[in-house]
């Protein structure tokens, strides 16, 4: 039976159309859950939205709509743009899913039932305009941070999470799995800032407003949102109606998240799942911010355009590629267009394209486009072969420590060696020596080879262009288990040479 990988973005708030931000961990996580499907696993890729809360509540207000009509429209443009980017996902999530809304109330009701909830009284900074609650740091010199008004000192009634109660077992937990959080710098930030100085119980119902799944025992609150949107993680598999998915894919294997939302993933979230009395996650790993010139992505700063303009002018897995090379994974870094240009003119145009198109161009004009490997070997071929040979378990080790951008950067170099390798061997030359055909039959067989196995590898990363390219070498040998030099079939037809990546002019 195949090993099972369960990975998971968060799911994102439909408050807005995304943006790059969004695709960014999309991107990353569609990468490695095509990765662990190459390699063989049984693969389970969620994404989704987190559609309830009082903001969206507002936004639907402003629009004019209900929420539900606001969210609906927000969610045909995600699913579209996901496809655009070539997102893999196996389930897609929403919070108002039937399915999710019942499974959260039986959560919520488990957890009060055994005493893990309890009523209390909610005490927070209060604007009545903008009917928000706001702690005193966030309201400034007693003004709503929104809309500058005065706010005032209100409580309400409302449900309470023991968080509390489960410090310890947390932090034992964090102590036997030292990589349940990464980057590491991530642990000591959740252990310095928020678990020593003493975990606080949670609040876990709103009775301010209405957009939320109502608490079914008593439905003037409604769930608040936290407890509704980590539930998603395991009511997508069925907890805790049917435990056939859980059974199969449960624990997660990877959350990957922005560090923003770390804490809630490896503080409440953990606790929640030990209340409920099952396995915690495996890992979860917070990302770095992408930003816009140095700055934040932001709406209200309009700084940023529909990734689809991307994706239309340069081309999916140019926006894919630049997703995952361009930033060192687990940093901040930045995102310019001009950047996602000369990385497409660089790495997919000259080092890959160019490759790509010079090697199969020969094989038709001194071979009509057949393959053949007489193996007339020289020196020089031994680094070009050692290092494709050796490429799949550098690869792995990389994308088993999630350094994506490294792991590709170790194919890009092979590939840069095979450009270097045409420049040495001089194919052009071979060809004019009389009895030099069996040499330059070798030369190019070496480079084909190479090719195949790199295309193979890029395939988590930029399908489409990996697609491309075996079409182009019409092998039969695309499978992980293929990756051994000398797969690739002699007295095969390649077919004819097509350019992958035109150079972007830039402007
Ligand atoms: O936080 N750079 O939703 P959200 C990198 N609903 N990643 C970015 C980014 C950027 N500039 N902007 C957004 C929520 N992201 C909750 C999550 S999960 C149970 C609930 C990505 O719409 C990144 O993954 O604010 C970040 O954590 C997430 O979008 C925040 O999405």
């Amino acid at each position: 039976m195949k090993e099972k990988f369960y990975i998971t973005t968060p799911i994102y708030y439909p408050s807005a159309n995304f943006h790059i931000g969004h695709c960014y961990t999309t991107i990353i996580a569609d990468a490695i859950a095509r990765y662990k499907r190459l390699t063989g696993y049984d693969v389970y890729y969620q994404t989704g939205t987190d559609e309830h809360g009082e903001k969206i509540e507002k936004k639907a207000k402003e629009a004019g709509v209900t929420p539900k009509e606001y969210v609906d429209k927000i969610i045909e443009d995600a699913k579209d743009l996901w496809k655009s980017l070539n997102i893999s996902y196996d389930y897609f999530i929403r919070t108002t899913d039937e399915d999710h809304v019942r499974r959260v109330q039986k959560i919520f009701k488990k957890l009060y039932d055994q005493g893990d909830i309890y009523k209390g009284t909610y005490e927070g900074l209060y604007c009545v305009p903008c009917e928000s609650f706001w702690t005193e740091s966030q309201a400034i010199d007693g003004k709503c941070p929104d809309c500058g008004r005065g706010v005032k000192l209100v409580s309400e009634e409302a449900y309470f999470f023991k968080l509390s109660k489960y410090q310890k077992d947390l932090v034992k937990y964090y102590d036997e799995h030292p990589d349940f959080i990464l980057p590491l710098s991530r642990k000591n930030e959740m252990l310095n800032n928020f678990i020593n100085p003493g975990l606080e119980d949670l609040c876990v119902s709103r009775t301010s407003f209405s957009w939320g799944i109502p608490v079914d025992f008593d439905p003037k609150h409604v769930v608040y949102v936290w407890v509704d949107a980590l539930s998603n993680y395991i009511t997508s598999l069925g907890f805790p109606e049917d435990d056939t998915l859980m059974k199969k894919y449960w624990p997660a294997d990877l959350h990957l998240v922005g560090k923003e939302i770390v804490r809630f993933h490896v503080i409440i979230w953990p606790c929640m799942l030990m209340a409920l009395g099952i396995p915690l996650p495996k890992q979860v790993f917070g990302h770095g911010w992408l930003k816009i010139d140095g700055g934040k992505i932001s709406k209200s700063l309009g700084n940023y355009k529909d990734p689809r303009e991307y994706i239309n002018a340069y081309g999916v897995d140019a926006v894919r590629y630049y997703a995952l090379r361009e930033v060192p994974f687990g940093s901040d870094g930045n995102f310019s267009e001009e950047a996602l240009v000369s990385r497409t003119n660089s790495d997919l145009a000259n080092t890959l394209g160019n490759l790509v198109n010079r090697t199969i161009s020969m094989a038709y004009k001194y071979f009509d486009g057949i393959t053949s490997n007489p193996k007339v070997t020289e020196e020089i071929d031994e680094e070009l072969i050692n290092s494709v040979s050796n490429l799949k378990e550098i690869v792995d080790e990389k994308m088993n420590e999630l350094h994506v951008n490294e792991a590709i950067e170790e194919i890009m170099e092979v590939l840069r060696r095979s450009n270097k390798y045409i420049d040495e061997t001089t194919p052009w030359a071979l060809a004019k020596e009389e009895g030099k055909k069996e040499r330059l039959a070798t030369v190019l067989y070496n480079l084909l080879e190479t090719i195949r196995i790199c295309a193979i590898l890029l395939s988590p990363f930029i399908p489409d262009t990996s697609n491309k390219i075996l079409e182009q070498l019409n092998t039969k040998n695309t499978s992980y288990e293929s990756l051994t030099f000398g797969n690739l079939e002699e007295n095969l037809k390649l077919n004819e040479p097509k350019i992958l990546f035109n150079r972007i002019e830039i402007k």
